[in-house]
């Protein structure tokens, strides 16, 4: 395993119109939940309504699943954390209409029973959800409590509730004035609230925002960008197994809980708070410096947010010191053991199996150093860190207009014997050349002592 997914089980459940099963995402879809019967979509385990209502398509569960989760194989698209398990859950099933408008007879109390059938009965470590309810009659408060108790009593591990990481959509307006206001759910607090930018880092004019954002991540306007998976067969959006046209907010938001599955499966004893926090601070700001209501904390970075799931990678100096340089680990994941490894000139000298290792070197030039986490969900190998091994220094200098090869000279004064000290910056070239006045004769030989620069 890479550092990029560290082997830990994740589930996340999907909480929109359904996800079935499809060729691109192996056997992952387990077991879910349909809050509301309908007689057109008997399956109460999360599966899609095989009937589309009129004017619109089933299959946006499954869309934002492919996104999070598709295999890493020969078929159609890579998804985000490609071994993560999809728990579906179906709160569009029930629809019915009135003078050709389509209604859902789903209500809040289905929403609640669906985010709490996510993080309690399928013990969900991520809920993902990409849609808005917008019901003024709604009871809003049902739905925020229930969201809070995914977020404060998801994921027992031991005695400790490691909170349920909730993430949303901010929601599509086009309306210059009603995009200014992210939507219910994603303003409840505690949610990762995800808007959508193009290709090019603008916001999407429809993209939601407002006080309670906290990423943006890359999606499509209409038609998308953003190609994934569509229900098998004549399902869904198209005939074919792939759709390359989602778009929206929908897009981004499963894009973020991928990420998020990615860093609790190297470390599965993150909170969800830390998780949101570390996906905050390693977002790479955009828009006005800082936070802000259009991008929130900025474009979602994977590469950073997994890597601080792993306390930031390796800490050190970038240069290596002959007589030792001291290399750390900090804020790891559980392990049973760490297998420190470097390049050439390095060795490592002492803290083997430690979270602090010294590292020496025999030489001059540039290498890295390595570490492995032997987890009990498999290995993790950080990325190697590039440092310069600043040993005996070699190459060629200058004396007199002479090349030498450093580490092989001898060379020979007269007279009383002379300290020279030469200060050697790693990669730099140098000469250097004898008083005037000091006189050079065969058969007197000295020992030229090197000071090595180390930082
Ligand atoms: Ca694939
Ligand atoms: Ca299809
Ligand atoms: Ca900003």
């Amino acid at each position: 395993m890479g550092y990029y997914y560290g082997g830990c089980p994740v589930t996340v459940a999907v909480i929109d119109d359904g996800v079935e099963d499809h060729e691109d995402l192996g056997n992952r879809v387990l077991q879910g939940f349909t809050p509301q019967f309908s007689l057109a979509n008997p399956d109460t385990q999360g599966a899609p309504n095989q009937n589309d209502p009129p004017g619109s398509h089933v299959g946006h569960g499954q869309c934002c699943a492919g996104i999070i989760g598709a295999t890493h194989n020969s078929l159609g698209v890579r998804g985000v954390a490609p071994e993560v398990d999809i728990v579906p859950i179906n709160i569009f099933n029930d629809w019915f209409t009135v003078l050709g408008e389509v209604y859902y007879s789903e209500d809040a109390q289905d929403i609640v029973n669906a985010i709490d059938f996510a993080w309690d009965d399928a013990e969900a470590d991520i809920i993902s959800n990409s849609w808005n309810y917008i019901d003024p009659s709604a009871n809003n408060d049902a739905v925020s409590l229930a969201i809070g108790r995914a977020r404060t009593q998801g994921r027992i591990q031991g005695t400790n509730h490691l909170g349920c990481v909730v993430v949303f959509s901010s929601g599509n307006d086009l309306s210059p004035y009603n995009h200014l206001t992210v939507r219910f759910p994603a303003n409840v607090d505690g949610v990762i609230t995800v808007g959508a930018i193009d290709k090019n880092g603008n916001i999407w004019d429809y993209s939601c925002r407002g006080n309670s954002m906290d990423l943006v991540a890359p999606t499509g306007g209409s038609p998308g960008d953003v190609r994934t998976i569509d229900r098998e067969g004549s399902d869904g959006y198209v005939s074919g197994n792939y759709y390359d046209n989602f778009n929206g907010t929908s897009a981004a938001c499963p894009q973020v809980s991928g990420i998020a599955a990615l860093m609790l499966s190297v470390n599965p004893s993150l909170t969800e708070s830390e998780v949101r926090s570390i996906l905050q601070q390693t977002a790479t700001d955009m828009g006005t410096s800082g936070f802000d209501n259009t991008y929130g904390y900025g474009r979602v970075n994977a590469y950073a947010a997994v890597l601080e799931a792993v306390g930031g990678g390796i800490f050190g100096s970038s240069t290596v010191c002959p007589n030792g340089t001291t290399f750390t680990i900090e804020n790891l994941p559980s392990y049973d053991s760490i297998i420190w490894s470097c390049g050439s000139y390095l060795y490592i000298s002492s803290g083997q199996n430690d979270s602090i290792c010294t590292v020496s070197c025999t030489g001059e030039g540039s290498t890295w150093v390595g570490a492995r986490l032997v987890t009990e969900c498999g290995d993790i190998d950080l990325p190697h860190k590039t440092v310069h091994a600043s040993g005996w220094p070699y190459g060629s200098w200058t004396q007199n207009g002479t090349s030498h090869t450093l580490n092989t000279v001898n060379f020979v004064l007269s007279g009383s014997q002379v300290n020279t000290t030469v200060f050697y910056t790693p990669a730099s070239s140098f000469s250097w050349s004898l008083q005037s006045g000091s006189g050079i004769h065969h058969g007197a030989s000295i020992a030229l002592r090197w000071q090595l620069i180390c930082i």
